[in-house]
């Protein structure tokens, strides 16, 4: 047992002009893949980790030995993170929540234009590599996260419904450093169904 990396769920060029299609081609076949065949490495030997989906590898990193837990919280973090990423973008997407999450956003933020206000600025103030995320707590609530690193809000117990890399790897061949234009125009991509399909009704 080892894991793999997941195929794009669209070609490198669908996401263009929001993402350009050699970001996406080194992020997923460069990137990605190294985090997968890193977090294989550092699980070497242990065939129960191994055979765990990610994410319940994640939710339970006290069970990696010490040895190994910060390679799996690094690259099992990148490999959970990344491919909720992919999911959550399609061309021709953005537009506005839908369903239940769109109800609960609303409750949550007063308005979708107050949340998507708040989620960039998350995604603009953190202080190099990280993640914005909207995250769900164990209590059903809401709420925007910033994180570090690759580290998964499953190893806190949250699931993660919305999430934007902003490592430079994500974005600089095309915005160099204006984040807040990649910023702006991932809105545009966004899979709505994907974030609705992860939160908990
Ligand atoms: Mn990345």
């Amino acid at each position: 047992m080892a894991f793999e990396l997941p195929d794009l769920p669209y070609a490198f060029d669908a996401l263009e002009p929001s993402i350009d299609a050699q970001t996406m081609e080194l992020h997923h076949d460069k990137h990605h893949a190294t985090y997968v065949s890193n977090l294989n490495k550092a699980l070497e030997g242990h065939a129960d980790l191994l055979a765990m989906p990610i994410e319940e590898l994640l939710k339970n990193i006290d069970k990696v030995p010490d040895g190994s837990k910060q390679a799996v919280i690094n690259n099992g973090g990148g490999h959970a993170n990344h491919s909720l990423f992919w999911k959550l973008m399609k061309p021709e997407g953005g537009g506005e929540p839908v369903g239940e999450l769109k109800t609960a956003i609303e409750k949550e933020f007063g308005s979708f234009n107050d949340f998507k206000t708040k989620f960039s600025e998350k995604a603009m103030t953190i202080f190099g590599s990280g993640w914005a995320f909207l995250i769900q707590k164990p209590d059903g609530s809401l709420q925007l996260k910033r994180h570090s690193f690759q580290n998964s809000p499953l190893m806190d117990g949250n699931t993660p419904i919305l999430a934007l890399d902003v490592w430079e790897h994500a974005y600089y061949l095309k915005y160099q450093n204006r984040r807040a234009e990649y910023v702006e125009n991932w809105w545009n991509v966004i899979n709505w169904k994907t974030a609705e399909e992860n939160f908990k009704k």
